[in-house]
């Protein structure tokens, strides 16, 4: 049934694993792994993408942006602007050999990506050095030619080559075998402009003006002492960041680089607040980024503004008021709609905030690794 993942050191549908962890394959060492790249097809070759040149990035954009996930009626197409990619593609650490691209034979477009990025991430009781693999993107001409196989075996090469074993990546859609299956929650900010798009209806015995008020939301923040995050933040956000995420049985941990990388504020990018209270200590923090949508064939609108939720701790007020002020500091930033996965400890707020269920599941996946699975409010980890 799966051609290419049965063939995968990855659990088969039906497998349940006890309290077993560990993993799939032979331990092997870098000498074991082959030095040449895999074949591709005739008419292509592959391409180490450099995301600081300008040209290059550029063409990693416009794959992305006229090729990547849409949603099932395609209405929608996710817009990663270049400063984001950027920014998702560098933190501390990054190897340049896993931005992976197929390009037409002879320097020719580019067709075909797939991205790696170092991580260590926790899962029960182990700490394991992994790859965050993102990014998988086909050309929509080369549909269904057996491309994507190839990308991820050549990926998977590559962080074999580095002394690498496992790694963890989400997809929309069903492959052996999820870990957790999450589903996002929508929280409408712009809501004229959601039903005009047809991201949202006008809900039953509700009018335009009732629905309006039903969502708007102050201008300012309601928690004393939220400001932006600085740099001086970053020690005591990476203490805050680090200890919370450890309640959870799936999650990453961060250096105090990576905090400072993936936290402080980057315009259109990603935004993060911090409460500090009266004696001047940071004790909350919450944080977002930008993922736009196209919306694809609409004579009014071209673009859906969309916050999704990131990194959050509440230490000294409920989580529901640290992301009622999330949702406000987005409003701000003209986001049209916040989403949120519920992952973590976010069912405490969803419903409460009137967030309301999307239609599509989020599968999180690990390679190489058996464990037994984990509910979502088990899952401390937010991939881009
Ligand atoms: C997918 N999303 O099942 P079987 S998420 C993984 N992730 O294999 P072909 C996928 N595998 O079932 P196409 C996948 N989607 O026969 C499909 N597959 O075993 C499998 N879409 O290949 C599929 N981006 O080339 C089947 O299909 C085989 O031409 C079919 O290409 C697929 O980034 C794709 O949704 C997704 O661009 C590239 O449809 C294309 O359709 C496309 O004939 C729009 O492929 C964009 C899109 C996916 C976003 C993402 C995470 C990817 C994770 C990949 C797995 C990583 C494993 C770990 C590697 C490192 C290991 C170490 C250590
Ligand atoms: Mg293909």
């Amino acid at each position: 049934e799966h051609l290419f993942w049965d063939t995968q050191p990855v659990p088969s549908m039906g497998s349940e694993y006890g309290q077993d962890s560990g993993p799939l394959d032979e331990l092997r060492t870098v000498d074991d792994v082959r030095a040449e790249p895999y074949p591709l097809p005739d008419k292509f070759e592959w391409c180490t993408c450099n995301v600081d040149d300008d040209k290059e990035i550029d063409e990693i954009y416009t794959l992305l942006t006229e090729n990547y996930v849409e949603d099932d009626d395609s209405m929608f197409r996710f817009d990663y602007s270049i400063h984001f990619l950027r920014w998702a593609l560098k933190p501390p650490e990054f190897l340049r050999s896993w931005h992976l691209g197929v390009r037409v034979q002879g320097g020719g477009k580019l067709v075909g990506f797939i991205t790696g990025i170092p991580a260590k991430i926790r899962v029960f009781e182990k700490s394991i050095q992994m790859a965050e693999i993102n990014f998988l993107c086909v050309h929509k001409r080369l549909r269904s030619k057996r491309l994507a196989p190839v990308l991820i075996k050549e990926i998977t090469r590559r962080v074999n080559r580095e002394n690498v074993w496992q790694a963890v990546y989400t997809a929309g859609v069903v492959l052996p075998r999820p870990i957790s299956e999450c589903r996002y929650w929508h929280r409408s900010l712009n809501p004229k402009k959601l039903i005009e798009v047809g991201f949202s209806h006008l809900g039953a015995r509700m009018t335009m003006a009732r629905t309006i008020k039903l969502y708007k939301v102050p201008d300012m923040p309601q928690l004393p002492g939220m400001r932006e995050m600085k740099k001086e933040d970053v020690p005591r956000v990476h203490g805050l960041v680090l200890n919370y995420l450890r309640k959870f049985t799936l999650h990453p941990e961060f250096t105090p680089e990576e905090v400072e990388h993936w936290m402080l504020p980057r315009p259109g990018v990603v935004y993060c607040y911090v409460r500090e209270n009266e004696k001047g200590e940071v004790t909350d923090v919450c944080s977002f980024y930008s993922l736009p949508s196209s919306i694809l064939g609409h004579a009014k609108h071209n673009t859906l503004k969309a916050a999704y939720s990131y990194w959050n701790v509440a230490s000294t007020v409920p989580l529901q008021d640290l992301m009622y002020d999330a949702l406000i500091l987005a409003k701000q930033q003209d986001f049209d709609v916040f989403n949120a996965l519920d992952i973590m400890e976010n069912e405490s707020f969803l419903k409460e905030l009137k967030f309301g269920i999307g239609d599509g599941y989020l599968q999180y996946y690990l390679y190489n690794w058996k464990c037994p699975r984990i509910e979502p409010r088990g899952i401390g980890l937010v991939l881009l």
